[in-house]
């Protein structure tokens, strides 16, 4: 069989190869390194990978040859939590962050979240289209080839589905793989404040069956927070969701411990994210059930807060991803590699666990576990190049881009830094 794509002469291959499930303990931090290597590839899958020459007699007439000069080669990174589509921006809220208000003291003045509500409903497809399109080639540009992204800067029907929309079509044109996840619980519209109640009616009775049944979201979300959905709400929706076949995510104690750790292990969910305030009791739960901890560390570094305790939870043995959460409030920033070394100076997380965070991980916190996250034999060829030596250099030397080159599928979308699709 003849190749389309080889990749020789990589100095050091991370392939995370061994993977079915994720890693967790030492697991995070053991990982197969081949120096010398080769990543063979056909069809968009990766067909072998290897040491040395064997490649040579993959070599057809047709097959590129793409000699890495001993850099160093990762699955492509993967993003599993961001808040991609949206209007605006919120810089207007800058100084008072800096001054000290709270985050939640500005959405329950009607800022935050509520004000990207408005300049969501306010934008047209085309301008959301656009907007969210440059943020894609920025998080490619750094060695994204997957990521997840929400809705909930709508919450009533037609601007989540917008919002949906808009995202399914830049999966079709854009290189980055997208999946999708329903987050209509991500504040109580201002139409109902005080009237919780009568909202989550009509998110669980109209619009959580309708984006179902018109086939926009995988996932399903809730930001269980104080002050924002409580744990009976989001035991409540998050469980009509289950019932109608969507997969669960939640927001999770970032702020204050309520529970929402225990509540990921109650339901099932497939990732709890942030976690900055969970209990010792809802990570043990969440370790005994698998549940992944999605940790954003973007966002407390801006929010200037303690990060989550991502050493703590991978010594007990809590499988552990890692995300940008790029979004208008929180965490305006695509940067998935300053995230990771965030991972390193903040979480105390070595640089093997971090990398393991946002590629084989990540993909399992997606439900993408069987098809990207790591560079083994029929997997995608979803690839990252760096302009480093080793692991250990990429979260060293921090605040700078270090990829070279990226692969989607085995077609080249980045070079140089910049993307060439
Ligand atoms: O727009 O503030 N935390 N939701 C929960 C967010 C941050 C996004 C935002
Ligand atoms: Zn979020």
């Amino acid at each position: 069989m003849k190749m389309d794509l080889i990749i020789k002469n990589i100095g050091k291959l991370v392939t995370m190869s061994g993977s079915f499930f994720p890693r967790v303990g030492k697991q995070m931090n053991e990982l197969e390194i081949l120096e010398n290597a080769y990543i063979a590839v056909v069809e968009g899958k990766i067909f072998q990978v290897g040491v040395g020459e064997n490649y040579k007699e993959l070599v057809g007439e047709n097959t590129v040859i793409d000699d890495a000069h001993g850099l160093l080669v990762t699955p492509g990174l993967i993003d599993s939590h961001t808040h991609l589509v949206h209007g605006g921006s919120r810089e207007n809220e800058f100084s008072k962050k800096i001054n000290g208000v709270p985050y939640i003291e500005i959405l329950q003045e009607g800022g935050g979240i509520l004000s990207t509500v408005n300049s969501t409903k306010n934008a047209t497809q085309e301008e959301l289209y656009n907007k969210a399109k440059k943020s894609l080639d920025r998080m490619l540009e750094l060695g994204v080839t997957t990521a997840e992204e929400k809705s909930g800067y709508g919450l009533e029907l037609e601007t989540e589905t917008k919002q949906l929309e808009v995202a399914h079509k830049l999966d079709r044109n854009h290189p980055i793989d997208l999946v999708h996840t329903f987050l209509g619980a991500h504040a109580i519209p201002k139409e109902y404040k005080g009237n919780n109640e009568a909202y989550i009616k009509i998110l669980v009775e109209e619009m959580m069956p309708k984006i179902k049944e018109l086939g926009l979201a995988e996932f399903c979300d809730v930001f269980c927070e104080e002050g924002v959905f409580s744990v009976e709400e989001s035991d409540y929706i998050l469980s009509k969701a289950k019932e109608l076949g969507y997969k669960l995510k939640i927001h999770a104690d970032e702020i204050v411990p309520i529970g929402g750790a225990e509540l990921a292990a109650k339901l099932g969910c497939i990732s709890a994210d942030h976690l900055m305030a969970a209990s010792e009791q809802g990570l043990k739960d969440m370790a005994d059930k698998g549940i992944i901890a999605n940790i954003l560390p973007g966002t407390s570094f801006n929010l200037n807060k303690k990060s989550a305790d991502g050493r703590k939870m991978i010594d007990l043995n809590v499988p552990v991803s890692l995300s940008s959460d790029y979004n208008p409030g929180s965490c305006p920033s695509e940067n998935l590699q300053f995230v990771m070394q965030l991972g390193c100076l903040n979480l105390k997380m070595t640089p093997n666990e971090v990398l393991t965070a946002v590629t084989i991980n990540a993909a399992h916190a997606i439900d993408r576990g069987s098809e990207i996250g790591s560079l083994e034999v029929g997997k995608k060829a979803d690839i990252a190049i760096f302009d480093a030596p080793n692991v250990e250099y990429l979260m060293y030397h921090f605040g700078i881009n270090h990829i070279d080159r990226v692969y989607k599928e085995g077609r080249l979308v980045v070079n140089n830094k910049q993307v060439v699709y």
